[in-house]
């Protein structure tokens, strides 16, 4: 054969396994067994979990039996060795009904387990890595504080070296997990006169002498997933427990919240996945002018366009996870991915409880809990504006 025989034989057989968008028959079950746990589980008492603002602990439980707290943790570390697209099939099914469980899983999955996969030394893997791994300690990621939240390099809590040990010191805001979560990650300045060169990345055993925590913050949305300040004062760090070299923290930081994003942004795809979905139902009951509201334009339309940002966003997501699964760069896609996916869910959260109107403003229809969910989407691990400055940095680079 010749080579202008050959070389398209060959191009086609490559594409033929680098552009597929079929789900494996593992991701199907993934996917079915979340679905499954959420719309069987979930939504019994999420009405009343929001309500009250209580921890999930029984879900939490549950959904580490089932294998989600650790799943993308390698089994050698006693994790379920998923991928990241089946974290992110996930991550969209639990936020459907509840968002507030998902957020206290992906912390614990994509920004911990992650982070201490990544770059843990051995010894430290074994220690934390493995409890989390099987999902019988959970994970929490202490980065933002009263006044760096979006302005992550200046840290103000310090870690003093004393030799064998690291004394902490300084105040943490918004911690989800904080209080379900046993091991914290802590980011903490050891070398102010450094800058962002001298930040250090810490594990830290939440029981540990010096730590304390503020009352569980009264949100306006996610309110079950847990929320709090925490308050380091002398506490004691052993040195082996600083994750990778001496001023490290800061991009390790940047590292964990690339990823993080990628299930923040699932999580906003299944909030509005979600509301859409109780808006189809609704219109196909509801009658208005003598025809079903899905016989009005006017809300077919809303239909559409909510099915069309919300399939894009899933192919955004999934292309971010599917780069980071196959070890190419996505830091600037999951800035993407979360930025669409956020602000898309706030879109069509809104449009949802339009749809419904009197009902959709009203707590049992479930569409004005999830438009509240959507605007954490909006905030945490990064607000959207700070995903358009990485985004734009990206594009502008030399
Ligand atoms: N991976 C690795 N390194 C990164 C990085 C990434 N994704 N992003 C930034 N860095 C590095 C830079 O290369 C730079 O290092 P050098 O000085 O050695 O070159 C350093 O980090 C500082 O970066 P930069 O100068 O861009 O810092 P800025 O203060 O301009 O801030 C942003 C950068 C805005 C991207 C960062 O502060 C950020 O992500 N903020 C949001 C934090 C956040 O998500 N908070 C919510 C937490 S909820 S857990």
């Amino acid at each position: 054969m010749t080579s202008a025989i050959i070389f398209p034989i060959f191009v086609s057989f490559i594409n033929l396994y680098t552009m597929n968008f079929e789900f494996s028959e593992e991701h199907k079950m993934i996917r079915q067994a979340a679905r499954d746990y959420a719309q069987r589980e979930l939504l019994k008492d999420v009405l009343e979990r929001d309500a009250k603002a209580e921890i999930p602990w029984d879900h939490i439980k549950n959904l580490t039996e089932l294998g989600f707290f650790g799943m993308m943790v390698s089994p050698e570390w006693g994790g379920g060795g998923m991928d990241t697209i089946s974290y992110v099939l996930a991550m969209e099914e639990l936020s459907k009904v509840d968002s507030a469980t998902a957020v206290i899983l992906s912390v614990h999955n994509s920004l911990v387990c992650w982070g201490v996969e990544k770059y843990g030394t051995p010894e430290q893997k074994e220690k934390f890595l493995r409890p989390m791994g099987s999902g019988e300690k959970i994970g929490a990621f202490l980065l933002s504080e009263p006044e760096a939240g979006s302005d992550a390099t200046h840290q103000r809590t310090v870690a003093e070296d004393k030799g064998d040990y690291y004394l902490l010191n300084g105040t943490k805001n918004w911690i989800s997990n904080a209080n379900s979560g046993q091991i914290y990650i802590v980011i903490a300045q050891t070398h102010p006169e450094k800058g962002h060169h001298g930040i250090n990345a810490f594990i830290v055993d939440k029981d540990t002498p010096g730590i304390t925590l503020a009352p569980h913050e009264d949100k306006m949305g996610m309110r079950s997933s847990d929320t709090h300040s925490v308050m380091f004062s002398e506490a004691k760090v052993p040195r082996e427990n600083r994750i990778g070299e001496d001023g490290f923290g800061f991009k390790f930081a940047m590292k964990a919240l690339e990823g993080g994003r990628i299930g923040i942004a699932a999580q906003a795809l299944g909030i509005a996945a979600g509301a859409m979905e109780r808006a189809v139902q609704y219109s196909k009951e509801r009658k208005a002018f003598g025809k079903y509201l899905s016989h009005h334009q006017a809300i077919a339309f809303k239909l559409a366009d909510m099915g069309l940002k919300v399939e894009n966003a899933r192919n955004l997501i999934l292309k971010s996870a599917w780069h980071k699964d196959n070890g190419l760069s996505y830091g600037t896609l999951s800035a993407m991915a979360k930025l669409y996916a956020a602000d898309m869910a706030m879109e069509v959260t809104t449009e949802a409880v339009q749809i419904l109107g009197g009902y959709g403003y009203v707590k049992e229809y479930h569409v004005e809990r999830l438009m509240r969910e959507a605007k954490l989407t909006q905030i945490y691990e990064g607000t959207s504006e700070i995903q358009k400055i990485i985004i734009s940095r990206e594009m502008l680079r030399d």
